[in-house]
């Protein structure tokens, strides 16, 4: 990084900005597009305020406090020894402890987590939780392995992971490939190794400080996101067609809130494919995938052995679907810009993403001159980490809050995070740019501390 480049710090505009990120982030093309989607929005509000231009807030908030590289060793169930890389990257604890997930996945890299670390620090701000951004994980593949092996791998993990985190220093809860199978492996390797028991991890069991609706709460809060857009437009979900994509804890708990509330969800999928099935994914069904994923691990195409007209397609993701709403839940980029302008074409009214960054930024440029309703992930799946943040309180005050205090915590967090995007994105034409509200006002008050705290 060329901090002292004193050309570069003079970057009053866009494209110089993000040529020097590019300079000094070579090869990141996860954190370039990330920061691009941001900094678009953000520069004309950073030039009407000068004192976040002249303090170099942006280029500071891109540049991640610190980040921890380490090699995992771990010993396969057929003795063969295996090295995997993990990563911490602790990118902003202006506003809080550092807080974020732990993704394990073979596509995870550097880039990967530097997007997702970034993202989470603006997120986090607009939960108006006091906690800062960060992202880890590594690049192990939990597919096709036992449980023993993914217990040794999260225990080799967490002997170097726990020098650096701490429930005031940096929080880690899950996100791909890591559940609560995982996370109890890893509480239960720091709880030995430091001796203590404190809520240094997030999404622990009901049985050992876990909150409840902590499992569901990405999915449920994602649908309150979308109810509260469409409800502000004189609208609402229920009798609305919704295509969910991925399989997981977020998708899932979004099928569960959106029928809930009286929506058909008519999709779920996998890296392998998508099931479509019109008549509805409604409780019964759910149950089936639940049990599918949670607990055999089996594959979304088995859904159409059990539930007659439905259809699996391989290979295909559910983007072609004619649907109402489309909520993304499975990965970054799951959107491409043929699949925007499809279901642009097919009449959608609303995305609202459950996954991080999973539209591509031709994409979302689509959908945001298209003028739908359009829900980014940093605002829409920010229930998650929301929770994770109210389980700390609950950690720190050594009590449970009961299932409906806790619900109605993140619903009131959902539509403040909604207010706060209308405050900052409402058009004179009475649209919502939802991504420009989402950005400002998640910048606002991490640049605030920032300014607050002088050349730090
Ligand atoms: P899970 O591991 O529970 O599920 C992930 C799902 O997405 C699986 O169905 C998986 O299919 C699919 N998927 C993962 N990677 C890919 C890929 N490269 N291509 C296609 N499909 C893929 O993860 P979560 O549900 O927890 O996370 C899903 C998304 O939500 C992620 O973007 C995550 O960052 C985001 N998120 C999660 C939060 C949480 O609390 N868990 C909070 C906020 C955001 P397969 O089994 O084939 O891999
Ligand atoms: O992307 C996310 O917000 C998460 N994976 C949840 C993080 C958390 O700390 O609960």
């Amino acid at each position: 990084m060329q901090v002292d480049d004193q050309s570069e710090y003079e970057c009053k505009d866009l494209q110089c900005f993000l040529r020097g990120l590019e300079r000094r982030n070579p090869g990141e093309l996860e954190f370039h597009q990330a920061v691009e989607e941001v900094a678009t929005t953000l520069m004309p509000f950073i030039q009407e305020h000068r004192k976040y231009q002249d303090a170099q807030i942006l280029e500071r908030m891109t540049e991640p406090d610190r980040v921890v590289i380490f090699r995992v060793t771990w010993e396969d169930d057929s003795g063969n020894i295996r090295a995997n890389r993990a990563w911490r990257v602790q990118f902003n604890n202006s506003i809080g402890p550092y807080k974020g997930g732990l993704r394990f996945h073979p596509s995870v890299t550097l880039s990967v987590l530097k997007f997702l670390g970034f993202e989470q620090t603006l997120k986090n701000s607009l939960t108006g939780l006091p906690m800062g951004g960060a992202k880890g994980g590594a690049n192990f593949n939990p597919k096709g392995k036992s449980d023993r092996e993914v217990m040794r791998f999260c225990q080799s993990m967490m002997i170097e992971l726990h020098r650096h985190i701490g429930e005031d220093t940096d929080i880690p809860a899950g996100d791909i490939g890591v559940g609560g199978r995982e996370i109890s492996y890893l509480f239960g390797q720091y709880k030995r190794l430091s001796n203590r028991f404190v809520g240094t991890l997030t999404g622990k069991g009901l049985a050992f400080g876990g909150s409840l609706i902590r499992t569901e709460a990405t999915g449920y809060g994602c649908v309150y996101f979308c109810e509260n857009m469409l409800v502000h437009k004189g609208e609402s979900i229920k009798g609305k067609s919704i295509a969910v994509s991925g399989a997981g804890n977020v998708s899932i708990y979004a099928v569960e809130k959106a029928t809930e509330l009286g929506a058909r969800v008519v999709t779920l999928s996998d890296s392998d494919g998508f099931i479509h099935d019109p008549n509805g994914i409604d409780a019964e069904k759910l149950a089936f995938v639940k049990e599918l994923k949670e607990v055999r691990r089996g594959r979304i195409a088995e859904y159409v052995d059990k539930f007659r007209g439905s259809t699996y397609h391989p290979g295909q993701r559910p983007w072609i679907v004619p649907v109402d709403i489309a909520m993304p839940c499975a990965t970054q980029n799951e959107i491409n810009f043929d699949e925007a302008q499809t279901l642009l074409r097919n009449g959608v009214i609303a995305v609202c993403e459950g996954a991080n960054m999973p539209t591509v930024l031709a994409g979302a440029h689509a959908f945001a001159a298209a003028n739908i309703l359009y829900g980014p992930s940093k605002a829409a799946n920010a229930g998650g980490v929301a929770v994770s943040g109210l389980e700390q309180s609950q950690n720190s005050l050594r009590l449970s809050w009961s299932r409906e205090e806790v619900d109605s915590k993140l619903q009131t967090i959902m539509r403040d995070i909604h207010k706060k995007c209308v405050t900052y994105g409402a058009s004179s034409g009475g649209n919502v740019d939802y991504v420009k509200g989402a950005n400002i006002a998640g910048f606002v008050k991490v640049a605030e501390a920032m300014l607050a705290y002088g050349v730090v």
